[in-house]
């Protein structure tokens, strides 16, 4: 039986066995021990001090992120209760960071614990995971500290001075024991806190990190607009429809809190929380919401004739379409279901939200008119939209199945019909289809030049990609149909190799190929059909000498070292560099881009082409700060985006 120092009563009993659990198995209690569950240490840490905020007593909250990775975060609100139990001569603070979920101030019904990612572990388990964790505590005209390690008690809670403030400051280090990495990430704690400040109006929340001081970040958000502002966030590079976001909310057993902004894009973003957890996979505050919009927008419409006795209701994905919007709503026992208990169950909430939205947004609509017909005019030709979508896309059925869809004229198509043995270049740009013509080995090498812009699919709604002249000749070239149709057994070719300039114009043209694929044809990439050619950059030539082709920087330079030791000096040499795929003769093409023996493919990987997309979005997308910055960090390869 293991000597106890001195008589333990049952209380420290309690709380040794409690914090002996949370070290034993850390991931009951904050999801991992990778760097998200240390990032929910000092989750847990704020949501206390919002906790207190929220209960009207705090303004402020500072997070430092100190040299060593130690924690600092102070608020000014009362500070934690200093008073000594009577029965177990410990105090209240003391109790909170000792004993499991002691922390939970306002446990019960009298009110919210508003808990952090992991729903409120308290600040016992922040302790129980730290090598060494401080507490100073400024009420009642003092101020008191108290130490600990790994949630044990070493320094009980001691006045050790005056102070006409009110707060708690705790500091704590992450025990390196139990987490794979104790390094924050700053940018992570930085997007959680500003969420948390969208979400508690008025609240400011600064962070600061001085890990580096020669690198020292600060951030402060405060939001008097809260959803408001949050929505206004989210939107800020996006074409707005109405100008001020609509906000309603509604206190009671669970106050819910809406804010809508539509925008001219087509993509739904709805953020959801309950008690500021991000649920990310929804549950029935959504549901609830998602309902009541598609019921208001519909009865508007109809009850100010601007959707026909006759004609279909509004479907909920076209009156989404361009939506941002921030749902929070507080509930004192949530119910978390889904993969990472991100999804609210609590049935009886669908209602709440229903009503809310069913009576706030029909009031609100009839109040501006203005934001309800712009709203609708939106939803309706978003639905027209998904209409013809689905028309072109039965029409591209059928003309699969009839096999009379006609290829276009500009493919210049190869004679074996085989497709794993024949290979489709869609070239940029005539002059260089010409030469390709020529070059290639029509037996089973197909030429499709493609010329101008193509189409913005970024910004383009599917109905105009069906019927769209510069793709069409792509859809039907490759002959697999796009979309949810699209059929890998009907391919004509086994291999699609994008042929572009290595310029601003031809990164551009692969862009959108890329991000068409990836969109309209994913199964093309993800089974390893696509691949970029690589024209050579630069030609070395000298009389007497076979030409050298160099593909990289890195090529040339090797080259011209090979050649220096055969005594052949870089005078001697004569250089081109390759601006276009038009510069070389038909031969060259083959020899150095077409010519299976000697060509330098780079097959498409998922991966690239969710960086295409993801570069597209940005370059091609409504927001202009983003570009502005991409354009800048790559200024180097920028010639003329004309976008
Ligand atoms: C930096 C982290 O933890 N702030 C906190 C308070 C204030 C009270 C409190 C906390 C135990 C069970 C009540 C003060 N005066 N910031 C923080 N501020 N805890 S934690 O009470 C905890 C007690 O219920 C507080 C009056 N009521 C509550």
């Amino acid at each position: 039986m293991e000597k106890f120092d001195h008589e333990y009563g049952a209380e420290q009993i309690q709380v040794l066995e409690g914090l002996d659990a949370v070290r034993k198995r850390p991931g009951m209690y904050i999801g991992s021990t990778s760097v998200r569950g240390l990032h929910h240490l000092v989750y847990e840490i704020v949501d206390n001090g919002v906790d207190e905020a929220l209960a009207g007593y705090c303004s402020e909250i500072n997070v430092t992120i100190e040299p060593g990775n130690i924690i600092s975060v102070q608020d000014n609100g009362r500070g934690i209760p200093v008073e000594i139990h009577p029965k177990t001569n410990i105090s209240t603070a003391e109790t909170v960071y000792t004993v499991l979920h002691a922390g939970g101030k306002f446990g019960g019904d009298s009110g919210y614990k508003v808990s952090g990612g992991l729903h409120g572990v308290g600040a016992s388990v922040v302790n129980a995971l730290s090598t060494w964790t401080e507490v100073t505590i400024e009420r009642d005209g003092g101020i008191y500290n108290m130490k600990f390690e790994k949630g044990k008690t070493t320094q009980k809670l001691d006045r050790i001075g005056d102070s006409k403030k009110t707060g708690t400051l705790v500091r704590f280090l992450a025990d390196d024991t139990i987490f794979e990495s104790t390094d924050y990430e700053y940018e992570v704690l930085e997007k959680r806190l500003r969420e948390i400040a969208f979400l508690t109006k008025g609240l400011k929340i600064t962070i600061e990190d001085k890990r580096d001081e020669e690198n020292i970040k600060k951030a402060e958000f405060c939001y008097e607009g809260g959803l408001v502002s949050f929505v206004e966030f989210l939107n800020k590079n996006k074409e707005k429809i109405y100008k001020t976001p609509i906000y309603i909310e509604k206190g009671g057993e669970v106050p819910v809190e809406i804010a809508i902004q539509y925008t001219t894009s087509y993509s739904e973003n709805i953020y959801t929380f309950v008690n500021n957890i991000n649920t990310i996979e929804g549950g029935t505050h959504l549901e609830g919401f998602k309902r009541a919009l598609t019921k208001v927008f519909n009865d508007y419409a109809r009850s100010h004739n601007i959707l026909k006795e006759k004609e279909p209701n509004l479907q909920g994905e076209d009156i989404r379409e361009g939506i941002t919007a921030v749902i929070s709503v507080k509930v004192k026992e949530p119910q978390f279901e889904g993969q990472t208990k991100t999804k609210l169950g609590n049935s009886e909430v669908t209602g709440v939200v229903q009503s809310m939205v069913n009576e706030a947004l029909s009031t609100f609509l009839e109040e501006n008119p203005s934001v309800a017909k712009s709203v609708l005019e939106k939803c309706i030709s978003a639905s027209r939209a998904r209409e013809a979508a689905r028309k072109a896309r039965e029409l591209a059925r059928k003309q699969n199945k009839m096999e009379t869809s006609t290829l276009p004229g500009k493919l210049a198509d190869c004679s074996s019909k085989e497709p794993d043995e024949c290979e489709v270049y869609i070239v940029e740009g005539d002059s260089a289809g010409g030469s390709a013509k020529q070059g290639r080995d029509r037996k089973f090498q197909a030429i499709l030049p493609l010329w101008g812009k193509m189409l913005n699919v970024e910004k383009a709604r599917a109905d105009k990609i069906y019927g769209n002249d510069k793709l069409n000749p792509v859809i039907l070239a490759v002959g697999g149909g796009i979309g949810p149709d699209f059929d890998i057994t009907k391919i004509r070719y086994g291999k699609v190799i994008i042929m572009a300039d290595a310029d601003v114009d031809g990164a551009h043209i692969r862009t959108l190929l890329l991000t068409f694929f990836f969109r309209y044809m994913r199964p093309l990439i993800e089974n390893g059909n696509v691949f970029l050619a690589q024209p050579p950059l630069y030609k070395l030539s000298k009389k007497g000498m076979e030409d050298i082709y160099c593909y990289t920087d890195e090529d040339l330079d090797k080259a011209y070292k090979d050649l220096e030791e055969k005594g052949i000096t870089r005078e001697q040499l004569g250089l081109q560099r390759y601006k276009g795929l038009g510069e070389m003769n038909p031969e060259q093409l083959w020899e150095t881009t077409m010519n299976p023996d000697t060509r330098v493919l780079v097959k498409v990987t998922m991966d690239d082409a969710i960086k295409a997309d993801d570069t597209f979005s940005l370059l091609m997308g409504d927001e202009v700060e983003p570009r502005r910055e991409f354009i800048e960090q790559n200024a180097k390869y920028v010639k003329n985006l004309d976008f």
